[in-house]
């Protein structure tokens, strides 16, 4: 019996989007609800009641008619659900591809430890800091950019050919630094072209986030604090 599946979610958000991918690629049905951030959607019940921290993306897995839901939020770890719930089509290299495995593991960590800790998107769009505020954290995460342009060189995605659950988690952050005016193709251009096979994947394009972030990014015209 399939899965009865909702995602909390908004639409401009980085976080959100990736399980919605996951999604897409597995091919599950779902039901997706819009939390209204800037109205306090978040607070209010029966979201606020679903998760601890009321932050969106949440999943609500109903396994079947009649079973607990299992709540996932964090959204690294809603996309790893995903994919031990339902392991076809993979979203990870094979235990018998340890290499790639590994190397997928390693950007996953690392994004969250790394990556994820430097982007300075929510300063920039909703604190308004400038270039003169932010220049060591701006520093900082140039200096980390130059480790993910290593990581693609030579290769499709950030595990080799296959799409997986590292590019899911990374290549949505990176519209970020795209969006404060990171000149991918100039500085990084390994990143530049990895970011062109994503945008390009039927399933982040079938979402239709890349419009809705456009849009968002246009209303709000961050300060392009990373452009040279
Ligand atoms: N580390 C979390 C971050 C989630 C997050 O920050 N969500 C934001 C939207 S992008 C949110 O719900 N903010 C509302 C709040 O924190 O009250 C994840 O990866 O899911």
């Amino acid at each position: 019996m399939a899965p009865n599946i909702t995602l909390y979610t908004v639409a401009p958000s980085q976080n959100a989007i990736r399980p919605e991918i996951a999604l897409l690629e597995k091919g599950l049905p779902f039901r997706k609800v819009e939390v209204d951030l800037f109205q306090g959607g978040n607070q209010k019940p029966p979201f606020s009641e679903l998760t601890p921290r009321r932050q969106v993306p949440t999943l609500v897995y109903e396994p079947a008619e009649g079973e607990a839901p299992i709540v996932v939020y964090e959204s690294i770890a809603t996309i790893r659900f995903l994919d031990d719930a339902h392991p076809e089509p993979p979203l990870m290299p094979p235990t018998s591809d340890l290499r790639r495995r590994a190397e997928a593991t390693m950007r996953i960590e690392e994004f969250q430890a790394k990556l994820d800790p430097v982007n300075i998107f929510g300063s920039v769009i909703f604190r308004r800091l400038g270039k003169t505020e932010l220049q060591p954290r701006i520093d900082a995460l140039v200096a980390e950019l130059a480790y993910w342009n290593a990581y693609v060189e030579g290769r499709r995605f950030l595990a080799g050919d296959s799409f997986t659950l590292a590019d899911i988690a990374v290549f949505p952050l990176l519209m970020h630094f795209e969006a404060m005016g990171f000149d991918f193709a100039a500085n990084t251009p390994a990143l530049g072209a990895y970011i062109a096979a994503c945008k390009e994947r039927p399933s982040v394009r079938q979402t239709g986030w890349l419009e809705n972030f456009a849009k968002f990014v246009a209303a709000r015209a961050p300060e392009p604090v990373l452009a040279d």
